[in-house]
Order: C-alpha cells, then sequence, then structure tokens
C-alpha cells in the first residue's frame, strides 16, 4: 500500500494547473450601462474581483462603440472632472467597482444609443489575467445601481420591480 502513495500525489499535482485553468483569477460582476439619447458617449460600469496576484485593468472593448476608454471622476475644488486613465492598478484580492461617481469605462462613437434594457459585450484587458469579457445590461438613463430605474433606491427598488431584473438574469 505505501507503493500507492507517490502515485497519488503525482495525480494530485497533475491537477492543480486544470483547476487554476477552470476558476480565471478576475471576475466581472453587475455590468451595467445607462440609456443615452445620442451615440456621442455611454458609461460601463462594473464590479472586478481579483481573486489572484496583483493585476490591472489597462483597456476594454466592444463591438457596442468605436472606443472604450478609462476614465476617473473625480473632485477638483467645486467641480466634478473627468480624465483618461493611463491603467487601473487592482491589488491582490481586492474587489474593485466601477461606478459614474468614480473610475468607469467610457464608450466614445458608439454605433447606436443605448436603449434600456439592451445588452452588449464588453472584454476588458488586464495586465496579467488577459482579456475577460462580461455582458453589460443597459438601464435606464438615471440608474444607480445593476438593474435600477431612476431615482430609485437600491433596496426598495428591488420590491417595486423586481420582474425586470429576475427575469433577464443569468
Ligand atoms: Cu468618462
Amino acid at each position: 500500500m505505501t507503493l500507492l502513495r507517490p502515485a497519488l500525489l503525482l495525480t494530485a499535482l497533475a491537477w492543480l494547473p486544470l483547476a487554476a485553468a477552470a476558476s480565471p483569477p478576475v471576475q466581472l460582476r453587475d455590468a451595467w450601462s445607462r440609456a443615452t439619447m445620442s451615440t456621442e458617449t455611454g458609461g460601463v460600469y462594473l464590479t472586478i474581483v481579483n481573486q489572484g496576484a496583483a493585476d490591472a485593468l489597462v483597456g476594454a472593448d466592444t463591438p457596442a462603440a468605436a472606443h472604450a476608454r478609462l476614465h476617473r471622476m473625480s473632485m477638483e475644488g467645486n467641480v466634478m472632472t473627468m480624465r483618461p486613465l493611463a491603467d487601473l492598478p487592482i491589488a491582490a484580492g481586492e474587489t474593485v467597482r466601477l461606478d459614474p461617481a468614480g473610475d468607469h469605462i467610457m464608450l466614445e462613437d458608439m454605433k447606436q444609443p443605448l436603449g434600456r434594457g439592451q445588452t452588449f459585450p464588453i472584454t476588458l484587458h488586464f495586465r496579467h489575467a488577459g482579456a475577460v469579457s462580461t455582458t453589460v445590461r443597459v438601464g435606464s438613463a438615471g440608474a444607480q445601481g445593476p438593474g435600477q430605474g431612476p431615482g430609485q433606491g437600491p433596496a426598495p427598488a428591488h420590491g417595486a420591480a423586481p420582474a425586470m431584473d429576475m427575469s433577464h438574469g443569468l
């Protein structure tokens, strides 16, 4: 019976790379956008969960727009300003939220205005994890989060209109 043990150990080691490949270190959740009137610009917001080593978001692309750029909103004095980001570092094990008041992905020169209820794919590029894709759901023009309507708070909105989110879930 002792002869079996090295073989079992080797078998276990051989599985490690497969297990790592099955679960990508960077996962994207709750990607959403706001309906737009024009094709000029649109924002994409989502949650990035990094279960691996330190990484950085370095770019994005989508068939929905000619350009998808990293932007940062910040207060300078009393004025909200938006500027391009070369990259967005993400520490090991960190969860980063992109939202309308902070860092976001700005779509420029879109193929068509974003319509509420539509979905489109987007691919984010990470320095180490490479390309990771997800689906963006377009909410109302005033949405404050994934699957929310204008002026609706986080918790009550779900109770008020649960059908919209649930029927289009994963
Ligand atoms: Cu922007």
